[in-house]
């Protein structure tokens, strides 16, 4: 059969042909060519879209640490407090305050001669203050020196971050780049308290150590994030 206007006008004008018949079949041919049309252009057409418009991205990140020391004299026996505020012009920069950093450092002074023995530091970070992760099976929290090596303290600041960078399929730059920024965490103030034994190289009635210098650096460690179409 051959499907051409001029066989549809003739059959349908026709005076011969069973009409209903033909239009029957026109019709039955027309549904089918209208299924296939729709299947084509609606769904496979919004399959085809759709696979077309999944974008895959890598997701890096650039870390800038921001360093800032403090040092303190702690009376042997007695607890110092240090505070540690990120500066608000960093969350301007950056995205996001990743994580915090703090070493604790000291050596032996006031020890009334040389080669006295090292005092006993002993530093905590209470998990207050500040807006932190601080469930994070990383952090860091406390620790203790009694041979003048440094104490390192970590707390994890953005929930999530890990400075790996990754792979991502779909959404937009914006999205990724609005997930990983926010100016919350990091905010407030972080406390160190700092606790001193001293040990002194004689006994009484020989002077007797009675104090430790313990420097105190935190190094607040913001990201940048970079996104890129891959
Ligand atoms: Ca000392």
């Amino acid at each position: 059969m051959i499907l051409s206007d001029e066989n549809i006008l003739k059959d349908i004008f026709s005076e011969d042909a069973p009409k209903r018949t033909i239009f029957t079949l026109y019709g039955v041919i027309f549904m089918v060519m209208f299924y296939h049309a729709l299947v084509y252009f609606v769904i496979d057409g919004e399959k085809i879209m759709a696979r077309n418009e999944i974008q895959e991205y890598s997701v890096g990140f650039l870390e800038n640490a921001s360093t800032i020391s403090e040092t303190r004299v702690v009376v042997d026996g007695e607890s110092e407090a240090l505070d540690f505020t990120a500066d608000e012009n960093l969350y301007d920069s950056f995205n996001g305050f990743g994580y915090l950093k703090i070493t604790v450092s000291y050596s032996e002074t006031g020890g009334f001669g040389v080669g006295g023995p090292c005092d006993t530091v002993s530093v905590d970070v209470p998990p207050n203050g500040a807006s932190a992760d601080w469930q994070n099976p990383s952090n860091i929290l406390a620790g203790t020196s009694d041979d003048c090596s440094d104490i390192n303290l970590y707390i994890a600041v953005f929930q999530g971050y890990s400075n790996s960078s990754q792979t991502l399929s779909g959404g937009s730059p914006e999205e990724i780049i609005s997930q990983w920024t926010n100016n919350e965490y990091g905010g407030g103030t972080f406390t160190i308290n700092i606790n001193v034994d001293a040990t002194s190289q004689n006994p009484p009635p020989l002077p007797q150590d009675g104090d430790e210098e313990v420097t105190v650096t935190w190094s607040a460690h913001f990201f940048s994030v970079v996104v890129e179409e891959i």
